[in-house]
């Protein structure tokens, strides 16, 4: 049945960076596919409120709460995970943060600040993940690119760099953990409005120039980042592998 290939019922979906943004709206539309969900935040508050809206309609949320470049942290909560009985099935890499400043300006401290939590992170919950995904023989990794992933902007460089690493670790990913069942992919999204582009919206220029360079001619909804994340951690991709997908109203296929 082609609609079961999308069936997320059984399975449990650790999602980084999802009390807000994209990842609060892949979350929920992992556990509208039927996903048991581990939701994951640095700031306490704003987790246990993320989690109980979404409990309020009837999914089953874990929370587990950490600091993605803090590493003995994101090793408790995988033994946390263990020890509770919950196993990974699809890790989605989604937490990240932007810093705008022109590269003259900017300090080493701010460059690996971006690295760390954008790229060095995805890498390390990937490992946890994936060291249980392989003798278990499945598992989805979806890691959160950006246009960025492919072309460069002005004042974003360690963003940019972060998101291009993003998009060769699903390659090296697939290199390593295709052949035990785990299809690593990608999803490029656009410019989405989310509260880390709130500047962005409220810059009359910049609004100006998405909607001009966006063919869609609008920007994205965090929402509409659901269909392909639900595709990447389903059935319906088990032969779809190092792959990222752009969701982006078509910006990065034109000039
Ligand atoms: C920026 C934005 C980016 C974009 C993203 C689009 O400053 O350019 O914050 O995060 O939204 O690059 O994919």
């Amino acid at each position: 049945m082609t609609r079961q290939l999308f069936d997320l019922t059984g399975s449990t979906a650790l999602v980084t960076g999802s009390s807000r943004g994209l990842g609060y709206a892949m979350a929920t539309g992992l556990a509208e596919a039927g996903a048991a969900i581990v939701l994951n935040g640095a700031n306490a508050d704003r987790l246990g409120a993320a989690a109980a809206s979404m409990r309020a309609v009837g999914h089953t949320v874990h929370e587990a709460r950490f600091d993605v470049t803090d590493e003995a942290a994101i090793v408790a909560a995988f033994e946390n995970l263990d020890a509770s009985g919950i196993a990974v099935d699809i890790l989605v890499n989604n937490a990240g943060i932007q810093f705008r400043r022109p590269m003259v300006e900017l300090a080493t401290a701010d460059w690996r600040r971006v690295i760390e939590t954008n790229l060095t992170s995805a890498f390390v919950i990937g490992r946890e993940a994936a060291k249980r995904m392989i003798p278990r023989g499945h598992g989805k990794v979806i890691n959160i690119g950006s246009l960025t992933s492919d072309a460069a902007r002005a004042t974003v460089a360690p963003y940019t760099v972060a998101k291009g690493g993003i998009k060769m670790l699903t390659r090296a990913m697939t290199a390593e953990w295709a052949q035990y069942g785990i299809q690593a992919n990608a999803i490029g999204p656009g410019y989405m409005l989310t509260d880390m582009n709130q500047a962005l919206v409220d810059d009359a220029a910049f609004n100006a120039w998405v909607i001009g360079r966006t063919p869609a001619r609008r920007w994205g909804k965090p929402g509409e980042l659901i269909g392909t994340a639900v595709f990447l951690a389903s059935a319906a991709s088990d032969y779809v592998n190092g792959q990222i997908i752009y969701v982006d109203g078509g910006m990065l296929a034109v000039l």
